[in-house]
């Protein structure tokens, strides 16, 4: 678990389901986590318990251990103060995520510079140390507040709300946060935004979504970046695809590549498009995490 954000904890009932799973057998196999750590065992450990059936070998794979934590709790009171500021202010909010390092300043970078909303732009930087992002973003001309989360691994509505006072938006503006890169802990802090982003890049591997399932199922959009490099790296486009819609309901999925402006303009329509629903048309997300 994330002790820094309790992020293992599962909306509704405060709990987590851990599967101990053996690679390469079907069933989650009985790792039964005891106080004696000489019995965390699999089925084929050598010795024989009279307690041990098979049934009850096979049986308890899944283990529930309740967290009390309401840090969700308090950050979804928080996302909904954020999103009733933009609605307020008529914002469009999209909150880019993704591993370390798959291309988001990077995409925001030409975004900033290509797309042409007509309206005011800003951007939110997050990342555990440095304005490294936030220097690059203010190059284009945008304004860009740096938030740098120390130990923690993603953004939180709070820090937003904190930014939001730093950056005084227009009525009417557009949005980016760039989200500590990290495709798991995002996941599960709604900021108030009304649109969510995931990147993935192709030298991650097609399987992300199949191992980080929640970011992809949080996301309305997916980018698959670097395509670029497709000649020299082992990546199945079409299996990446199916994987994203398997796990998750993105309206698009949408191979780009942020440095040599491939695919993007599929990108910017997509951008344009949400700039022009009204607000109110805009679902307001209580992200069920
Ligand atoms: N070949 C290739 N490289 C890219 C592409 N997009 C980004 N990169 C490179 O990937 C590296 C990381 O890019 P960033 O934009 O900093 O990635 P990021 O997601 O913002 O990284 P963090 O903020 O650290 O999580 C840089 O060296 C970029 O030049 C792309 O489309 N093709
Ligand atoms: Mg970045």
């Amino acid at each position: 678990m994330c002790a820094t954000c309790g992020c293992s904890a599962q909306d509704g009932n405060n709990s987590v389901t851990i599967r101990l799973v053996k690679p390469g057998l079907q069933h989650f196999q009985n790792l039964k986590p005891v106080q004696n750590e000489d019995h965390l065992h699999a089925d084929e450990h050598p010795h024989k318990h009279p307690d041990h059936t098979n049934q009850h070998q096979h049986n308890e794979g899944n283990k529930k251990i309740s967290l009390e934590i309401d840090v969700l709790a308090q950050n979804k009171l928080a996302a909904v103060r954020n999103r009733g500021f933009f609605e307020g202010r008529n914002m469009k909010v999209i909150n880019l995520v993704s591993s370390p390092g798959s291309g988001k300043t990077t995409l925001l970078e030409k975004t900033l510079v290509q797309w042409k909303p007509g309206v005011p732009v800003y951007v939110i930087e997050g990342d555990q140390q440095t304005d490294n992002d936030a220097r690059r973003i203010a190059k284009t001309g945008v304004k860009v507040v740096q938030i740098n989360t120390g130990t923690g691994c993603h953004l939180d509505a709070p820090m937003i709300s904190n930014a939001l006072h730093e950056l005084n938006p227009e009525f009417g503006s557009v949005l980016f946060i760039e989200n500590v890169g990290n495709l798991v802990c995002p996941a599960m802090f709604d900021l108030g935004e009304q649109a969510r982003v995931v990147i993935m890049s192709v030298t991650e591997g097609e399987d992300k979504p199949l191992k980080y399932p929640h970011m992809f199922h949080s996301s309305d959009i997916c980018l698959i970046n670097k395509t670029d490099l497709l000649p020299y790296v082992d990546f199945d486009m079409d299996k990446a695809i199916s994987y994203v819609y398997r796990v998750s309901h993105v309206q698009d999925c949408l191979p780009v590549s942020a440095t040599k402006n491939t695919g993007l303009e599929n990108w910017y329509r997509w951008l344009s498009n949400l700039l022009a629903q009204n607000s109110s048309q805009v679902t307001a997300k209580v992200q069920a995490l």
